[in-house]
Formats: C-alpha cells, structure tokens, sequence
C-alpha cells in the first residue's frame, strides 16, 4: 500500500469516507462491456455495411475478424482494466459453425454457445441485443415499423428469438440478461404519417414481449434516439415513444443513451427523474460529440455527473450501466480500455463524495457553504485512490497503460 493511498486514505476519513469500503463496494459493480468495440459494429453474420443511421470512423489496423480475434481482443481490455464485467453482445455476433447461416428470424440459443463459455471463463454475465440494422431486410429505413407486412414479421421473430436467447444467457449464467430493443427506424425526410410507424412500433415490441419469459431473468428495455446518419428527420423510437413504451408495459425498462439527446439535454438530470417511477433502468454510457459519435468514454464532467446521480440515488442495483462506443481511429484496445476504466473513475469519484453531507447542506438552504464544498470535494486526492484500485485489482496504472497497449499492438494487432 502506497503512503500516498495512506495518506489519501486520511483525507477521506475527515469526510466520513472510508476508502478501503469505497474500493471493496467498486470492485464488485458490474458494469457491462460491450463486444462491438472491437470490430467496428460488424458482427459475423453478413457482409454488408453498417447501416441504422449509425457510424463508425476511422481505419486503424488490427480488427478483430473472428470471434477467437475478438474474445482476444477482449481479454486484454479486461486485463488491462479493473471492477467487475459482464458482457455485452449483439445478435449479429452469433457464430455458426464452419459453412452454416442461420437468418436472424432463426437464431438459437447454441449459436452464442461460445458465448456463454467465454463468459463463465470470466464469471460474468451477459446483456444481449437483438440487431435491427446491417441486414437486406431493413426495409426502405424500417424494421419493428414497416408498412410491409412480411417486414415487420420477420423482425419481431428476431426479437423473439433474442428473448429465448437471453433467458439461456440468464439460465446459463446464474445472472439476468438486459435485453435492448434499439432500432435506426425513422426517415430522412419529412414523413406524412408519424403516428403510424409507432404505432406498428408499439404492436411489434408488445409482440416481442409476449414471447414467454422468466421475468427475474430477462430484463427487457426500449433505448430512445433523437436521430440518425440519415435519418434525420423523424425517428419512431423517440424519447416519448420509448420512455412511454416503457412506462406502459411492466417489466420493460426504458434505456437512456447520453448520445441520443438534444445538446443541451443531460441524462445525469434525466437519471433521478425516471428513478421517481421506474423501479430499474438501463443506461448506455457514450461519449457524444456534436452528434451520437460514440467517441470512447472520457473522465469528463457529464460522465461523472451521471456516475454521481447513481450513486447518490442510492441506484446502484437499479441502473443496468452498459459501455456504447466505438472509435475506429485509435488502437481499438485503448478506445475499449480508456472508456472503461473512465467508467470506474467516475464511479469511484462519486463514491468518495460526501453525499450525505452535501446533501444536508442543500435541504438546509445552506448554499453558500454548499457551493465552497463542493469545490472543496473536486481537489481531494482521487488520482491517489484509483492507483490504489488499479494496484489491487492487478492492473496497470495510467502511466503504464500505453506502454501495455503498444506492446500488443505490436505483439497482436500488427500481425493480423
Ligand atoms: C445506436 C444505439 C445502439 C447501438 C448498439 C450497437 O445509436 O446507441 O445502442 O449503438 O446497439
Ligand atoms: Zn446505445
């Protein structure tokens, strides 16, 4: 133990903050990673390119182009970053065997068999989501709301396979599964009819929903968007359609991503608001820049806002918190790496904040006192703690954290 955590350590003791317990409680929140980091949102099911209104820039050597490739991938980020995972998987990154396809309508619980190895290996757990996009059959935009019949069928058979797939996930390993129902449906212009697509929207999630499930098991969420990469001018799935879905039918969450709002709108506000109604939520944590860019997670002010309105929610078990980017400019491994571990800073940070206190000061009207605080908390010695976390948890600091990468760059990544 450095002198310097031992001396940090005292620090937050003049706060009533405990370290040693802020560290062992940090350790066991599982945080989910998201597999399609690694690949650029490709998956192994098809060839054709990303599609559903979102993107992924950049051509860094060294993606991953099989699932060995990707669960080595990801076994370096999880060394290189600590706390407790579960795994994040798209339906798009089935893996069939040598010379099978199967259609998305058709999947089967044995075609993420691997999946599930790989995730007991690591004794995590696993979040699912059906694909809507990179597929011929999104339909003119369309998926869960298209006019075409035939369409929508198929797609809500996929959902319905997806809520099989993630009760095996939940069965399989002992923890439930958060299933994201998240379409690209909408228009790139001005559309003549608004309410119809929702409506079809509505009928197909409630269709989806109706497949028989083990509630404890599988938790369902509807994820909201603003707008898409050409699909800007009407999105189905809006933030009052998916919030509403959610409100309306019991067990379906409603899943924020801090990507899919107005500039100025911030989840961190948005987080207490749905805790007043729902008894869970689901997050998806991104970095937007101008638009959904899903730039890579940084220690910046609205991460650690959202991290700080969880924790002082006392929400910890009630916010299902998935990682949603991917950056395609840098070594992806850095990308994966740094969002996650700035994930755990800015939880690690609102756990050492004195929120009991602060908040006393706020319903005392003590203002004045509560600004000169809150200023006072930001020059604590954090950086001190998270080595400290990072030391326990067996991996690098963020000076050694490079060196590491560039190491299986050149190791890995350069040779593919
Ligand atoms: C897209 C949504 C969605 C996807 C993933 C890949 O804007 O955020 O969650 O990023 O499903
Ligand atoms: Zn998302």
């Amino acid at each position: 133990m450095s002198s310097r955590y031992q001396s940090a350590k005292q620090d937050y003791l003049k706060f009533g903050i405990d370290t040693d317990k802020v560290l062992e409680r940090l350790s066991k929140i599982p945080v989910s990673l998201h597999c399609w980091q690694g690949d650029d949102v490709t998956g192994f099911d098809h060839d054709g390119p990303l599609t559903g209104g979102i993107q992924t820039t950049g051509n860094y050597p060294g993606k991953a182009r099989t699932p060995e490739e990707l669960m080595a991938d990801m076994e370096k980020v999880m060394a290189l970053c600590p706390g407790k995972k579960k795994l994040n998987v798209h339906a798009c990154y089935a893996i069939f065997e040598k010379g099978e396809f199967v259609d998305r309508d058709k999947l089967e619980p044995k075609h993420f068999k691997k999946w599930v190895d790989f995730a007991k290996k690591h004794d995590m757990g696993i979040d699912f989501n059906p694909t809507f996009f990179s597929h011929e059959k999104v339909n003119n935009g369309l998926t869960l709301s298209s006019p075409d019949e035939d369409t929508r069928k198929f797609w809500i058979e996929h959902g319905k396979a997806c809520i099989r797939i993630s009760e095996y996930f939940a069965l399989e390993t002992g923890v439930p599964c958060v299933m994201n129902i998240w379409t690209g449906d909408g228009t790139k212009d001005i559309p003549s009819d608004r309410l119809g697509p929702r409506m079809r929207y509505k009928d197909s999630i409630e269709k989806i929903l109706a497949e028989p499930y083990d509630r404890n098991l599988v938790k369902p969420c509807v994820e909201s968007k603003v707008f898409g990469i050409g699909v800007e001018a009407y999105t189905v799935g809006s933030a009052e359609f998916s919030l509403s879905f959610a409100a309306m039918h019991e067990g379906c969450l409603p899943l924020m991503d801090n990507g899919h709002y107005h500039p100025t709108e911030v989840v961190s506000d948005k987080i207490p608001a749905l805790l007043a109604f729902f008894p869970e939520i689901a997050l998806h944590i991104t970095r937007p820049i101008r638009w959904d860019s899903d730039h890579s997670v940084l220690f910046d002010d609205e991460t650690k806002e959202m991290a700080k309105e969880i924790v002082r929610c006392d929400a910890l078990d009630k916010v299902y918190m998935a990682l949603d980017y991917f950056d395609a400019s840098i070594n992806r491994i850095s990308s994966w790496s740094v969002g996650f571990r700035s994930w755990q800073k800015a939880l690690l940070l609102a756990l050492l904040t004195p929120n009991a206190q602060l908040k006393a000061l706020q319903d005392q009207s003590k203002f004045t006192q509560l600004m000169i605080e809150q200023e006072a908390v930001k020059t604590l010695p954090f950086g001190d703690v998270w080595n400290e976390y990072c030391s326990r948890a067996g991996v690098p600091d963020d000076y050694s954290l490079y060196a590491e990468i560039e190491a299986y760059e050149k190791e890995v990544l350069s040779k593919r």
